[in-house]
């Protein structure tokens, strides 16, 4: 069985310091990870996933986060809390997970270049899995809204990015129009391998817990994640690997919410720029998963997002970017039966958009260069 443990971070110990004498693993050839088994998430979950024999994996070696305990978020809300951090995937976001798999697959079928619209973290992966697999990416953005940490990844991994002057939607089209009419590649969540990679996120939840959580919490903006982990708990039940299944909830922000309103919202707007999306391209499958999961689809204002983000960091010391803690806003809104174990995915981590963060703190004190000076000002 799979294991959802963290021996991966024990691998990069190994790979960067090197015993002369040891046969153990050839310094910059084949790396020989002695304590890790982890091999990214299309090894380790392979017979779950849409991949032939012979095809050569594109991957950095994604999956494997942490399943953190959040006590004071328990405390919170008299239940067992568990924070499936997405911000470790090696991009920093859960995209990572569906990314190995859609640019493994565009690179055995031969694809030259690929294609995605973003709100900022799906344009970071494929950039990164694209020029690790030597294939040309194109990424289209809503100018101006895009956290400057996803752009600096997009730019730096040598994506052609064009910023568009319009929103996600809008770039959403055009990608679909290109995806048909040139030879390009679709690495948007529309693309079903990004599904079957991103499930795999259920997969080590469930290897972690030994079971299906009771609830399941997750910020939704495409509606592409909530889609995958439905299906990959739904898999692992159908296997016997667990015998029950969460109820989805998946919270959009108050200005970007389509899916609780019921319909497109034109000019969507939130703080979370990477749920900022009006027209969401897995709206049906989110709607299936919150029904068949006898769960709910709702919304949360931007100020319960930027509560649930300083709480997130102060208390838990977890840090992750402001869409994400929209499933933790989730949970502080809704709450849940007592003593129900629960999860909340955070899809992305907090590094990724530095000027939110530090717009929600004042800003420190500028002081003299001397003893006295910063004796002053601190209450020692
Ligand atoms: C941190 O990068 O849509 O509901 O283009 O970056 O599967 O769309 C990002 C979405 C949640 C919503 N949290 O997931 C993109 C993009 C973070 C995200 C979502 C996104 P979906």
């Amino acid at each position: 069985m799979p294991q959802g443990d963290m021996t991966k971070f024990e691998s990069q110990g190994d790979m960067t310091e090197c015993e002369p004498q040891a046969p153990r693993f050839i310094c910059g050839g084949e790396v020989n990870n002695t304590k890790t088994k982890w091999r990214g998430i299309v090894e380790e979950y392979r017979s779950f996933l849409p991949i032939a024999e012979t095809d050569k994996v594109i991957t950095l070696l994604e999956g494997a986060t942490p399943l953190v305990p959040a006590p004071k978020l328990s405390e919170r809300v008299h239940a067992n809390v568990f924070l499936k951090y997405e911000g470790l995937n090696p991009t920093g976001s859960f995209k990572d997970r569906g990314m190995t798999m859609a640019i493994t697959n565009a690179y055995n079928q031969g694809a030259k270049a690929v294609i995605c619209a973003s709100t900022g973290n799906t344009s970071a992966s494929a950039a990164a899995y694209a020029a690790r697999a030597g294939l040309g990416c194109i990424v289209l953005i809503p100018q101006g809204h895009i956290a400057l940490g996803k752009l600096a990844q997009a730019l730096i991994h040598g994506a052609t990015v064009l910023q568009l002057k319009g929103n996600f939607d809008q770039a959403l089209a055009i990608v679909r129009e290109l995806g048909d009419k040139a030879p390009v590649t679709i690495v948007n969540s529309v693309n079903p391998y990004r599904i079957e990679g991103q499930k795999t996120g259920a997969f080590e939840i469930v290897d972690a817990l030994g079971q299906a959580p009771d609830f399941h919490f997750i910020p939704v903006g495409n509606a592409g994640n909530i889609t995958a982990y439905w299906k990959g708990y739904k898999e692992y039940r159908d296997r016997n690997l667990s015998t029950k299944l969460p109820k989805m909830c998946g919270f959009q922000a108050q200005g970007a919410a389509p899916i609780v309103l019921g319909y497109p919202v034109e000019n969507p707007e939130t703080v979370a720029s990477a749920i900022r999306i009006g027209n969401p391209a897995s709206w049906q499958s989110a709607l299936d998963a919150r029904s068949e999961s006898d769960g709910m689809i709702e919304s949360v204002h931007d100020q319960e997002i930027l509560e649930a983000y300083r709480f997130l960091a102060s208390q838990e010391s977890v840090f992750c970017e402001p869409a994400s803690a929209a499933s933790v806003a989730g949970l502080l809104k809704v709450g849940v039966p007592s003593g129900s174990n629960v999860v909340c995915v955070l899809t992305g981590h907090g590094l990724k958009d530095p000027d939110i963060a530090i717009s929600q703190i004042e800003p420190p004190r500028v002081v003299e260069a001397s003893f006295q000076a910063v004796m002053a000002e601190l209450d020692l």
